[in-house]
This record gives C-alpha cells, structure tokens and sequence, in this order.
C-alpha cells in the first residue's frame, strides 16, 4: 500500500485560528470552540460513512423535537456529539434544533452557542449531502434568552461542516469567509481557500417547486419570469437545483453562485417559512453577506431580525447580491408583480 510520504498540502485550521486569536481572549475561546465542533463533525462525518452499516441512522426514534419535527436516530446521535465536546469548552448557553430549552453548560463561560446538530436528515439514506451548522454569539450577562434573543449581526462568528463526497468547513470569524477541508489521513482540517466571494449574479435557483401553488405572487412571479426564459421578462435562461438539505445549498451557492428560497407560502404551517431563525438562517446569513451576498425573508435582512421563540421559522432567500435584491424588488415595488400594463412586461430591460 502507498504511503503518504508527500507533505500534507493546506494550512492546519488550528493555526489559522490561534494566528488570528492571537491576544484576544474572546477569539481564543470561539477557537476553542471551533476545534470543539471539528471533534464533534469528525464523530458525526464517521457515523455518516458507515452508512446502513450504522443500522438505520435516518430511521424515526417515534420521537418529535420541540417544534413537531420527527427525529431521525442520527438526528439526536449528532446533538449528543455536539453537547459532549462543547460541555468542556467555553460555552455557557447551547441552545439546539434538538433540545427543547436552551442548556446552560457553564455559568463561568463567556460563549453562547447555537446548533443544528444535523441539517437535512430526511437524506441521510439517500446518501445525500447533509451538514452541521453553528452560530456563535458572547454569552449575555442578561441570561440564556438574552444570549440568543438578539439581532444575527451580534454574532461573532458562524459555520458549517458539510458531509458529503468530503468533509468540509465553511467558517466567518467576522472577517470574511474561509473554507477548510478535513483530510481523512491525517484527521485535521486544512484550510482549502481564503476569502471566498459570491458572484452577484447568476443564472441558477434553488426552490421546492412542489409548492408552486401555494407561493405568494411575488414568488410566483418571480420563478414564473425565470422560467419563461429567454423569451420572457428576463431575457434569458435559468436553470434550478433542489437538494433539500440547506448546508449542500450553500456551499453550491458559495461555489458558483445562486439564489436560495424557501419562502413564506399559503399553508398555515408555512406562514413564516419552514427553516429556523437562531441555527439556521442567521448563521447562513453572517456567512453569506460576509462573502458579499445578501440573505433577506423576502422584504428584511435576516441579520436585522430579533428573534421572540427559540425555535421560530423564517422565510429565508439568499445567494447572490443582485438576485436577492431582484427578488425584494418583487416583493417591495409593485411594479414587479404580474398583470401590470405591457411596460412592466419588459422587465428585462433591468436585468441584473
Ligand atoms: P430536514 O432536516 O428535516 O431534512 O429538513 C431540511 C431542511 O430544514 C433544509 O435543510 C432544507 O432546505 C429544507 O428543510 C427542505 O425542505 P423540504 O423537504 O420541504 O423541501
């Protein structure tokens, strides 16, 4: 068998971290808690790779999380993961997809964390990319609500692992975002590139079309002028993806660039959307703005939001800037929406 003898190629993620941390007490312990939730990926990215192996990690344990939503075996596998490396580290709040109520880890510790331990779990057996993703905020003198109550841009850094054909992190510390890979040989993730930027504009969506009818119009119009093409109001093709699992969106958007939604549609349930506010769209949001795209719920950007519930839902669309700007045109400027007089038919003539 081969051995390795070629050195291994990308920056260890822990000395980019303890470079950058280097005399802020407040950077040391988001490292800490960082290298913290590499542990726990790397347990989680295991447990993926044994696949049917590992029994039945996408079958139901017959329990609902908090909000209702059925709980997959590696659903409550991965959130033990995350509570047994985070107990030990700076963390005083963890607040959890897969917890009811927020936990208190440690009174002394100046972090406050937020997690979905495992995103996209309704793909884990169709051998699906699915991801962790995480929010880090200084813990509030206020108490755990406080910690977690609060505007997403008081957050002091956000990420996600995606397990897919590779193992990778996609990191802000506040100060852009760089993208790390785990290499399996030697069970540590190197940084693979710095500084990743979403294109502005793109000719891509990501959307569950299965709820066309149940979208409000600005929605509605905005994919129906998509898919008209080249001969409709845009003036040119699009093609759309949808992978069902937030993370493998992401990180296609932050590859090529896109545009993201799950909106707010008809349906009762989906009044504010299906994805969560605290571990889901504001850590998505930090990422995304950070590479220069933009994450709004259709009229306001996520990062402005204050959440009142530990689990609530948003609308969340985000991706590249002049599409998500197009889209809050759609919502905001009347103009935008179907049925107006033949000028507003020759929409293209803004095209982004
Ligand atoms: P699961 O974790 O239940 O699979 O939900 C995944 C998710 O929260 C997000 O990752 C997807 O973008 C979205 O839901 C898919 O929702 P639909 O199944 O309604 O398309």
């Amino acid at each position: 068998m081969e051995r390795q003898t070629s050195q291994p190629i990308g920056t260890p993620l822990e000395f980019c971290l303890r470079q950058r941390a280097a005399g802020s007490a407040q950077q040391a312990a988001v490292t800490d808690v960082i290298l913290a939730l590499c542990d726990a990926a790397q347990s989680i990215a295991r447990l993926l790779a044994k696949g049917p192996l590992g029994g039945s990690l996408g079958a139901e344990t017959g329990q609902d999380n908090s909000d209702g939503d059925s709980q997959k075996a590696l659903d409550v596998l991965a959130n033990d993961h995350v509570v047994r490396v985070l107990e030990p580290a700076p963390v005083r709040y963890l607040a959890s997809e897969e917890e009811d109520a927020i936990l208190t880890l440690r009174e002394d510790a100046p972090l406050a964390v937020a997690v979905d331990p495992l995103d996209g779990s309704s793909n884990i057996d169709v051998n699906v990319s699915v991801g962790t993703i995480f929010s880090v905020y200084t813990a509030s003198k206020e108490g755990a609500s406080a910690s977690f109550f609060r505007p997403g841009s008081e957050q002091i850094a956000a990420g996600y692992f995606v397990y897919g054909p590779h193992t990778a992190l996609m990191l802000t510390t506040g100060d852009g975002v760089d993208l790390f890979v785990l290499d399996p040989d030697y069970r540590t993730f190197r940084l693979a590139q710095p500084a990743l930027v979403i294109v502005p504009s793109t000719s891509e969506f990501a959307i569950n079309a299965s709820n066309y009818r149940h979208w409000l119009e600005p929605v509605r119009t905005f994919i129906d002028d998509c898919l008209e093409g080249v001969d409709g109001p845009r003036g040119k093709d699009f093609n759309m993806r949808w992978v069902a699992s937030l993370v493998a969106e992401t990180h296609r958007i932050f590859s090529r660039g896109g545009v993201f939604l799950y909106p707010a549609d008809m349906r009762e349930a989906y009044a504010n959307g299906r994805l969560r506010l605290i571990y889901e769209a504001a850590p998505i949001a930090m990422l995304v703005e950070q590479a220069g795209g933009l994450a709004i719920d259709g009229t306001r950007r996520i990062l402005d939001r204050i959440p009142t519930e530990l689990h609530q839902r948003t609308p969340l669309i985000f991706g590249s800037s002049e599409k998500v700007a197009r889209i809050q045109n759609y919502h905001t400027d009347p103009g935008y929406s179907r049925g107006q007089s033949p000028l507003f038919r020759t929409r293209g003539l803004f095209n982004a």
